[in-house]
């Protein structure tokens, strides 16, 4: 399987994560990357390629103009404001409090745009998720060109990432605009598949009012992780879009008979839906030892899901979300793409 990647992801290494009330140093942090490069090259998949530049205008078929805007300019403002350190905006808009109109101040500017608190902008964080965004594209181009599946091996993640907000460590919704593409390409019906411990709220989001795209998500329930606020199993779309959303939310503890379960269940689904196009977004953050999760999948599995999902026989483009166990998402991701490849 061919794999894409850039370098430039190290461009985004924030030294802040707001975590426990304490700023720590993020648990999304570049030597991830490392340790999956490692396990390929282990692995014998050393097919590895620079994406190049992104394909901006595939990005503008998801995401807003001005949060663009927002992405590439934001660190300038904010250091010309004077601040010292990394963008971090200390208020949000919630509840009954105004979302329509942005604020001209940088903290509020920075708020409106943000969706959680613990993602800090560096002056590299634009470039390196168009990186993240351009390895994703490279990987769709070469499935729409004829290859059963491809590797993004994407940093930052995107499934947090709406089409004009940040947060969970995500920038550009990676996931998304593969998908767009695959649809403007030619596929009339194309599944995502999220196996990231966290629910894909950007993905959910982007995609809940459509018919042409079904989404389907494993994850933490949201009563007890993550990001909180969205991943109910009654979500199921709306308007043109009620019936191609399936969120799968489980419990503290989860293991793999369950989880496994639910995995057999979203690919039914979207086996049923005629789904003609895979994209999945590939977190490994479900092991046993992940420091933010909480379900209990061991390294075999990850193996043992890549073979189910392959079962489902469709072109795949694997875009890389979470996984923070650093000493083991190496193998754990390599495993899924194994598996898929073997079965
Ligand atoms: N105290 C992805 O896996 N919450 N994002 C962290 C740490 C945010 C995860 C809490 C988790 C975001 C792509
Ligand atoms: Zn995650």
């Amino acid at each position: 399987m061919k794999v894409f990647f850039s370098e430039d992801h190290r461009r985004h290494f924030p030294q802040a994560e707001l975590s426990g009330g304490q700023f720590v140093t993020p648990y999304e942090r570049p030597s991830r990357m490392e340790y999956i490069l490692r396990r390929l090259k282990e692995r014998g998949l050393t097919d590895i390629t620079d994406p190049g530049a992104a394909d901006m205008a595939a990005i503008r078929a998801v995401c807003a103009p001005d949060f663009l805007e927002f992405l590439e300019t934001i660190w300038g403002e904010w250091k010309a404001a004077g601040n010292a350190g990394e963008v971090i905006p200390y208020n949000v808009p919630v509840r009954r409090m105004q979302q329509a109109r942005v604020p001209r101040n940088v903290d509020g500017k920075a708020g409106y745009y943000c969706l959680s608190q613990e993602t800090a902008i560096t002056g590299g964080t634009w470039a390196a998720a168009l990186s993240s965004a351009a390895s994703a594209q490279a990987a769709m181009r070469h499935v729409a060109g004829g290859a059963r599946a491809a590797f993004a091996l994407c940093r930052p993640p995107g499934h947090h990432a709406t089409a004009d907000m940040y947060g969970g460590y995500c920038f550009l919704n990676n996931a998304a605009i593969v998908a767009q593409m695959l649809r403007d390409t030619g596929a009339v019906r194309v599944g995502v598949l999220d196996i990231d411990f966290h629910h894909g709220n950007g993905t959910q989001d982007i995609f809940y009012g459509r018919g042409d795209v079904f989404y389907a998500s494993l994850h933490g329930a949201p009563e007890d992780a993550y990001p909180y606020f969205l991943g109910y199993a009654d979500e199921t779309g709306t308007g043109a879009g009620e019936g191609a959303n399936a969120n799968y939310p489980m419990p503290p503890g989860t293991g793999y008979g369950p989880w496994a379960e639910a995995l057999d269940q979203a690919l039914a689904r979207l086996k049923a839906w005629g789904a003609e196009a895979l994209v999945v977004s590939l977190g490994v953050d479900a092991f046993k030892d992940d420091p933010i999760s909480f379900f209990r999948l061991d390294s075999p599995d990850f193996t043992d899901a890549g073979r189910r999902i392959a079962g489902l026989g469709l072109p795949t483009v694997f875009c890389m979300e979470g996984g923070y166990a650093i000493e083991a998402v190496g193998i754990n991701t390599v495993n899924v793409l194994e598996g898929f490849q073997d079965a």
